[in-house]
């Protein structure tokens, strides 16, 4: 008689293939919220989750799921993430063998892949940590500042200028809510859709400051429709980032293949892959429309 299959559970391909599939599911179902999709809140969320990571201290990072709890959770800059954190929760009900530092991740993959973004490797191998683990607030970007300040902040989780700006191309996505940050609007015409537009808006429209009573933020002239943070704008205005933004504007697929790549590193900051799940090698999800 075949032997009954001892020790905990080890889930493979299959089954984290199982969880995406049902997030990229529950994508699709509900499609009633902001532009038609969860998934620019979802990536949201997987970048918060990940880049609190300090790489002098090895603190912080998407390992831990530490934005659970209240003094992460409540940090200015995670305002409106609980929506996100939300829409997993029957999925974390259904698959209660997966991790919700995992279950973040995965999801933020899902989401770019089904907007059409390029294939992300993923592995997991993150494991739940309590509230002190909680990192301090100030370690996300602040929209108001300027060149040094996104340096400071992308430097200290070891990123450097290229993969700076590779990284914020994500602003293809989604939109700013008053509820939230304070600012508004969307940045492209298809906030549901990744693509290098970001990039492209920012060399070819005209932008300048747009009269209201909120946060300084830019429009674009011509509609009037579309935003700019202060910190989008410093990647024209800053010689060593502008550099990268034209070669974005210009090749879609350039973009894709380095927006990939840091990607990939920013999900995985922090995470000691080796002692947890051993798993060294990366998998690629099949989207719901291969
Ligand atoms: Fe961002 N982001 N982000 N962002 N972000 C906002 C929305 C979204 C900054 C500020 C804001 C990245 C970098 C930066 C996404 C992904 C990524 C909002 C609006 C602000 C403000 C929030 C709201 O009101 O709901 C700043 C500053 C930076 C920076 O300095 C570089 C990066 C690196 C990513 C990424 O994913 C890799 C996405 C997606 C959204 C849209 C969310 C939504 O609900 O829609």
């Amino acid at each position: 008689p075949a032997k009954a299959q001892k020790g905990p559970f080890q889930p493979k391909f299959e089954d984290y293939q199982k969880v995406y599939d049902a997030v990229a599911k529950k994508l699709q179902d509900e499609d009633d919220y902001d532009d038609g999709s969860y998934g620019p809140v979802l990536l949201r969320l997987a970048w918060h989750a990940s880049g609190t990571y300090d790489a002098q201290t090895n603190t912080g990072g998407s390992n831990g799921a530490t934005m659970r709890f209240a003094p992460e959770g409540d940090h200015g800059a995670n305002a409106g993430l609980k929506a996100a954190r939300d829409f997993l929760t029957p999925i974390k009900t259904q698959f209660p063998w997966i991790t919700y530092s995992d279950l973040w991740i995965l999801a933020g993959v899902c989401a770019i892949q089904e907007m059409q973004g390029p294939p992300i490797p993923y592995r997991p191998g993150r494991t739940d940590r309590d509230v002190s683990f909680c990192t301090p607030d100030g370690r996300l970007p602040d929209a108001s500042k300027d060149h040094n300040h996104i340096r400071a902040i992308f430097g200290r989780m070891g990123f450097d200028d290229r993969e700076m700006v590779a990284l914020s191309g994500a602003h293809a996505l989604g939109r700013c809510h008053t509820d939230r940050s304070g600012y508004d609007g969307p940045w492209t015409f298809s906030p549901t859709v990744l693509t290098n537009d970001y990039f492209k808006l920012l060399v070819e429209e005209r932008w300048g400051w747009k009269k209201w009573n909120g946060p300084k933020q830019f429009e674009d002239s011509k509609t009037r429709t579309l935003m700019m943070l202060p910190t989008d704008m410093v990647l024209v205005k800053d010689k060593g980032f502008r550099a990268h933004v034209e070669r974005y504007a210009k090749d879609n697929e350039v973009f894709f293949r380095e927006f990939k790549e840091a990607v990939v590193k920013l999900f995985e900051l922090g995470v000691p892959f080796e002692k947890t799940s051993g798993v060294e090698e990366r998998w690629v999800f099949k989207s719901s429309f291969e």
